[in-house]
Parts: C-alpha cells; sequence; structure tokens
C-alpha cells in the first residue's frame, strides 16, 4: 500500500514536470504574453490529474498541439474618420481549435486588443465550448478600435472595412464570430450586412447576435448574465444558500453586468453597486435597473449619470474599490484581471460567500487562491458565462432549420445548459480527487472531450 502510494506520487510528479516543460516552451514560444500564460498556466494546472491517469494524452501530445492555434489571422483595417482622415487599426482572428465544431467565438473591439488577450480568450474558449454540449470549436477576434466617442457613420465604416478582410476566412460551417467587449447588436449588424455584401448571399448562420429581426435568437441578449446567475443558483443550493435575500455588486454595467443583475433582482437578491472602467456606483436602496439600461444601452453615457436621477447613491472614481463594498455574492462582470490578490482578500474579509464569474478571466490566479482557500464558492469564467455561446450555438441551430424559438424556450434550454455544465464540473471535480474545485472540475470536463476528438481524427 505505501509502495502504491508512493508510486502513485512519482508519476504524478513526473507528469507535474512533463507539464512544467510544455509550459516553459509555451512562454518561450509566446514571449510578452502576460494574459495568455495566465490562461494557460491555470489549465494545465487543472489537468495534471487527469493526464496522471490517462497517459494517452501525454502520448498523443494534445497539450502541445491544444495551445498552438490551428490558424492565426492578423490584417490592417483602414478606415476614414468624420474628419475625412485616414485611421489604421489591427483586426485579429485566432481559429483555435476546430476538433469538435466550427471554430466559436466573439469579436472584441477595446484599445488593449492584442496578440495576448486574443489567445487567452480564444483557449479559454475551446474548453468553454467544449463545456455546453454543443459542437462548437473554439476561436476569438477583434481589434484595438475604440467604439468609445465614436460616430455611428465611423462605427459602420470601421465594420466595413473589419469585413472586408474577415469574411475570406469566416463562415456558417467554418468559424462564427459574435459580441465580445465593445461589439452588441449595433456592431453585428455592420458586420453581417457587409458579409452579406461580399459573399453575394444571406448566410444567417455566419454571425450570432444578430437582430431579432434578420435571424438573431430571442434570449441571446440576456444569455450570458443569465446564466451566470443560473450556474451560481445551482452552486448556492449545494450549500443551502441562494439569491433570495442576498447582498449582490456585479461589476461593469455592460451586456453581461446588466443582465446578471436583472436575473439576480428576479430571484430576489438586492443588488447594491455596478460599475464602468471609470468608476463605481454604490446605492443602498438597491440599484435601479431600469436607470442603468437608459443610462448604458440608451444614452451611452458613464455610470456616473446614476446620481443624477437617484441622489441617495454615491459614486467613486476607481473601478475597482467597486470590491470594497461588502456582499454576499460577487459577480465581476466587466474584464480580465479585475479582481486581484488585495481585492480578493477584501472580498473575503468582508464576508462573501460565493463569486461567479460572468467576465472572462476576472481573477487573477491568486486572487482565485485566495477565493478556494477561503472555502468562497467559486465558478470559474468558462463554466459559468457559458450562457452567451451556448445560446449563440442555438441560434446557429436555429438558422440551419430557418426558424426561431420563443423567448421562454431558449431561456429554458440555456437554465438547463447552465445546470448541466455545473452537474458535469462537479462530477469531474469528485472523479478526479478535487471536490468542490469547479476550476478544476470545468477544466477537465471541457478539456477530456476536445483531447478524445483530437485523438480520433489524427495528428492534423
Ligand atoms: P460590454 O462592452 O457590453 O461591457 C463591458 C463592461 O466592462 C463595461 O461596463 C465597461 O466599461 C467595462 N470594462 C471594459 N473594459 C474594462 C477595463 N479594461 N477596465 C474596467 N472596466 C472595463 O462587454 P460585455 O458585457 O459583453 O463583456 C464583459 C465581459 O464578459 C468580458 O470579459 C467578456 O469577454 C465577457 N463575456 C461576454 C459574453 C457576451 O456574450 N457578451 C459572453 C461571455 C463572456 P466602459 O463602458 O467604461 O468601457
Ligand atoms: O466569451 C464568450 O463566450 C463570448 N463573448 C460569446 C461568444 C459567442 O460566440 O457567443
Amino acid at each position: 500500500m505505501i509502495t502504491l502510494e508512493k508510486d502513485q506520487s512519482t508519476h504524478t510528479e513526473s507528469v507535474q514536470n512533463y507539464v512544467n516543460q510544455v509550459f516553459e516552451t509555451v512562454k518561450k514560444r509566446n514571449p510578452n504574453e502576460s494574459e495568455f500564460h495566465q490562461a494557460v498556466k491555470e489549465v494545465f494546472e487543472s489537468l495534471i490529474p487527469v493526464l496522471a491517469k490517462k497517459p494517452e494524452y501525454i502520448q498523443h501530445a494534445i497539450l502541445e498541439r491544444i495551445v498552438e492555434p490551428e490558424r492565426i489571422i492578423s490584417f490592417r483595417v483602414p478606415w476614414v474618420d468624420d474628419q475625412g482622415n485616414v485611421k489604421v487599426n489591427r483586426g485579429f482572428r485566432v481559429q483555435y481549435n476546430s476538433a469538435i465544431g466550427p471554430y466559436k467565438g466573439g469579436l472584441r473591439f477595446h484599445p488593449s486588443v492584442n496578440a495576448s488577450i486574443i489567445k487567452f480568450l480564444g483557449f479559454e474558449q475551446i474548453f468553454k465550448n467544449s463545456l455546453t454540449g454543443q459542437p462548437i470549436g473554439g476561436g476569438k477576434g477583434g481589434s484595438d478600435f475604440d467604439p468609445k466617442g465614436k460616430s455611428d457613420g465611423e462605427i459602420m465604416r470601421f465594420c466595413q472595412s473589419f469585413m472586408t478582410e474577415l469574411s475570406k476566412y469566416i463562415g456558417p460551417d467554418t468559424d462564427v464570430p459574435a459580441g465580445d467587449i465593445g461589439v452588441g447588436s449595433k456592431e453585428i449588424g455592420f458586420l453581417f450586412g457587409q458579409y452579406k455584401k461580399v459573399r453575394g448571399g444571406f448566410e444567417a448562420g455566419v454571425l450570432t447576435g444578430k437582430g431579432i429581426g434578420y435571424g438573431g435568437s430571442l434570449a441571446r441578449k440576456e444569455a450570458t448574465g443569465y446564466g451566470t446567475v443560473y450556474f451560481v443558483e445551482e452552486m448556492l443550493q449545494d450549500r443551502n444558500l441562494s439569491f433570495e435575500g442576498s447582498t449582490v455588486v456585479v461589476s461593469g454595467s455592460g451586456n453581461v453586468s446588466i443582465y446578471a443583475m436583472e436575473k439576480a433582482m428576479q430571484l430576489g437578491a438586492k443588488v447594491v453597486a455596478c460599475s464602468d472602467s471609470n468608476g463605481y456606483i454604490y446605492d443602498g436602496n438597491g440599484i435601479n435597473l431600469e436607470t442603468v439600461k437608459r443610462i448604458k444601452e440608451v444614452e451611452k453615457q458613464r455610470i456616473s449619470a446614476y446620481v443624477t436621477d437617484h441622489p441617495q447613491a454615491i459614486y467613486t472614481e476607481n473601478c475597482n474599490g467597486i470590491w470594497t463594498v461588502p456582499c454576499d455574492i460577487a459577480l465581476p462582470c466587466a474584464t480580465q484581471n479585475e479582481i486581484d490578490q488585495a481585492s480578493a482578500e477584501l472580498l473575503v474579509s468582508n464576508g462573501v460567500k460565493a463569486i461567479g464569474e460572468g467576465a472572462n478571466m476576472p481573477s487573477t490566479l491568486e486572487a482565485i487562491e485566495i477565493f478556494l482557500e477561503n472555502n468562497v464558492l467559486f465558478a470559474p469564467a468558462k463554466a459559468a458565462n457559458a450562457g452567451g455561446v451556448s445560446v449563440s450555438a442555438l441560434e446557429m441551430a436555429q438558422n440551419s432549420a430557418r426558424l426561431s424559438w420563443a423567448f421562454e424556450e431558449v431561456d429554458s434550454k440555456l437554465h438547463a445548459i447552465m445546470k448541466n455544465i455545473y452537474q458535469n464540473s462537479k462530477k469531474a471535480a469528485q472523479e478526479y480527487g478535487a471536490p468542490g474545485n469547479l476550476v478544476i472540475g470545468a477544466n477537465i470536463a471541457g478539456f477530456v472531450k476536445v483531447a478524445d476528438a483530437m485523438i480520433e481524427q489524427g495528428v492534423i
């Protein structure tokens, strides 16, 4: 027995060494891409128990292959602003992995976009999409274009130029982009219009998150935020907790954030704070969501404008200050690395019980450690925010069948998918010796399906 245990620990150690080696190569081959390194590190470390149990993944060099995108497209995006000046942005599409379906993942328009950001997002997307149970591979794209302060004409001309090039590489059975930060239904509309013009045909399934009138799915707008709350609800129920009567803080005030707040409120929570990249608002009466929707979705104003309508609320500059607000449940729904170690420690000392990651990689590796060490329920992004891409896949299905489902039908499918992702992640965590650790569970559950498909399809 003792010998067996010793053998087991020696084996795990050699798997750990192998994983470290592959990770060192990733860092060397992709220098100065800290976000990409972070995403890979988290996944690789989670996979040690599965690699120790299933040597075929090592024999078939799955890690070495899965970190290498099948294709990276980087292109020039020239456009003309309202004053007649020529501007040049950089466009990206990372077609990461097509083992289980066409590349699928959003487009991000934000000045911080670079290869590291798109690669981290694309890498995460492989496992997230696998977790949904739907036939979609992983991809991501975007541009360092900043839509803030641009006129509709400028946004349209930018989108047209971006799509003129991107259209060569995408299609309903090849690669299906959607929205992400800075890309909502307006941008998707301009992108779709240009794709249609360039290709000379109405291929509805080439983009998701479209307007409802031309092939968009009902409930896609709500899907990521609602899905995050559905997932967290499952996790809370396992500890006899619920949203009902809880105090909730939700960072951001964009697409994911707004619909996470809406669903949390519907389930009886009091949401007391939200933010944008400038600062955060605290409203002890509970955030008025109609005001946030008007400011952010219609007027495209800063969140600070909220206090004009609600003078009892307090606006504070510096968005990260939102994590000083005491809460039972925190839903980071803005951007990567918005919760660092110090913020995690603050949340814990203020009594947080659960974290649900609506954004992609919003917690640093150190922050995740703090949550897990302190027994805080932790719903990792690739599981918790998979509702958006799930409904995107449902949009693709509706487009293929040339029909459209009612809101309730899509919402109930979304709810079932999120429950299923929770159960599968929980089960994988248990099976591989890390009960309750959904980071490990989600990474393993997402990985196994893709890795098995890669083995079955040979060395390609
Ligand atoms: P939006 O553009 O609609 O909203 C983004 C929100 O986050 C805004 O409030 C924005 O503030 C804030 N934000 C953006 N960048 C930063 C930053 N660098 N620092 C602080 N705040 C920032 O995007 P989404 O709601 O679609 O996306 C939010 C997150 O959710 C992202 O991580 C995205 O990858 C992830 N996600 C999105 C999905 C979707 O379906 N849309 C699906 C799954 C994940 P400001 O207005 O000031 O820029
Ligand atoms: O990060 C994500 O999952 C998204 N931005 C949504 C992707 C999609 O294809 O709907």
